[in-house]
Formats: C-alpha cells, sequence, structure tokens
C-alpha cells in the first residue's frame, strides 16, 4: 500500500476531486488511486465516514492521517513536501498566495448558478448548449470579469509561475468556455494551457464508466 492515498469518485467529475489530484500530480508524489461510487452511497460507509469526518470525496490518506476539503489538502500536501525540495502549489510571495486562496474559496462557495447548469458532468462526459439561466449569466459575467482583471496578456497562469488556483480558476472558465461560452482569447488561451497540464490530462483521460446519476 502507497503511503499516499487519494478518494475520488468513480466517475472522476468531482472537481474538488480534481483539485486534490492535480496537487498530488504537481508534487511528483506517488499516490493510490481509491473510487468510491457515489451514488450507491459508498462514502456514507461508516468506515468512510470515520476518516473523511465530512463524508465527501475528495479524501486523503497520507500514513495513518485522513483528510478532507479539498483545499485544506493542496495546503497540506504544500506543508508537507515543501518547496524547493518539491515544486510548489502555491505563490511564494504573501499577497499573491493571499489572492490564490481567495480565488479558491470563491470557486468553491459562489457561483452556484454556474456549477449547476454547467456541471463538470458536461466537462467529462457530455457538453451542453442549453441557454444560461439570467443568474448564471450575471455569474459569468463576474467570472470572466476576474479573468480579465487578474490576468495579464500573453500569461498563461495568474501569477507567473504555476499555482494550484490556475487549475481551480481554470476549471470555473471551462464550464463555461467548454460549452461554447465565448471569452476574450486571453482568458481562452489560459484556460486551455491549465487544461493541458500533463497532471490535468491525467484526470481528464481516466477512463470513466457509464454514468449513473445519484
Ligand atoms: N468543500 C468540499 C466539497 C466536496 C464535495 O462536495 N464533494 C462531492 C463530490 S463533488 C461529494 O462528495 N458529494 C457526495 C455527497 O455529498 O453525498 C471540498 O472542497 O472538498
Amino acid at each position: 500500500m502507497a503511503e499516499l492515498s487519494l478518494t475520488v469518485d468513480v466517475h472522476w467529475t468531482s472537481p474538488y476531486a480534481l483539485s486534490a489530484f492535480v496537487g498530488l500530480k504537481e508534487k511528483g508524489l506517488a499516490f493510490d488511486v481509491e473510487p468510491v461510487a457515489l451514488q450507491r452511497k459508498e462514502h456514507h460507509r461508516a468506515d468512510y465516514l470515520a476518516s473523511s469526518l465530512t463524508g465527501r470525496v475528495p479524501r486523503l490518506r497520507h500514513g495513518d492521517f485522513h483528510l478532507s476539503e479539498s483545499s485544506a489538502i493542496d495546503e497540506y500536501l504544500e506543508e508537507a513536501f515543501p518547496p524547493p525540495g518539491y515544486p510548489a502549489l502555491f505563490p511564494s510571495d504573501l499577497r499573491e498566495r493571499a489572492r490564490a486562496r481567495q480565488l479558491m474559496a470563491w470557486v468553491r462557495s459562489d457561483l452556484m448558478p454556474i456549477r449547476e447548469e454547467r456541471s463538470t458532468y458536461t466537462l467529462f462526459y457530455e457538453r451542453t448548449s442549453k441557454p444560461l439561466s439570467a443568474r448564471a449569466e450575471a455569474a459569468a459575467a463576474r467570472v470572466l470579469a476576474v479573468a480579465d482583471a487578474l490576468l495579464a496578456s500573453g500569461r498563461t497562469t495568474l501569477f507567473g509561475a504555476f499555482c494550484i488556483a490556475d487549475v481551480d480558476f481554470a476549471l470555473m472558465l471551462q464550464r463555461l468556455l467548454w460549452n461554447g461560452y465565448p471569452a476574450p482569447p486571453k482568458v481562452k488561451a489560459f484556460a486551455d494551457a491549465q487544461w493541458a497540464r500533463p497532471s490535468v490530462r491525467a484526470w481528464i483521460e481516466q477512463k470513466r464508466p457509464v454514468y449513473e446519476p445519484y
């Protein structure tokens, strides 16, 4: 058994599991993956609940320590496997690190209309052309305005070097772009560059079972 393992959803659609998976890959760490079938409530088993506390995916195991909440996992990985010995997941500059955490919290706690109407099912199983509601349009406009404010032309990372917030923010953008939403070239270039990272491709290219809704 590997020292590290990550529990993900069996469909490989969880954006939170994606973030933790990419964090482990970017650190260059060897880890096992344990898929659980959420639609069969496997995460409601007593042993899973006892170790995850929250009963959600992702769940990291490092030796005998378990941790849930994707941003906590990313931060734990950064501190347990710190730069310069391992590649950084967060900016070294205090304010850029704060901005990265701001974005990570934002895409997890806000923008619900986009998360609902452009679920990750549309990224990893089947696109949609269903029009966005007015609420989702307003959220999309806010996401694109933030991207425009933060992205320098010709730069494919938010802060000049990769950080995990790049992937989290790119995923929010891809919910829109992948389903045909128009975006300025610099925003598309950023989202596509993040989508092309080997760590992200490793997630995208997983063999997925036929989707079972839950
Ligand atoms: N804030 C959590 C969210 C985790 C989460 O909501 N995971 C979903 C999958 S995307 C889950 O486990 N759903 C199963 C359930 O709630 O029963 C994180 O960032 O890890």
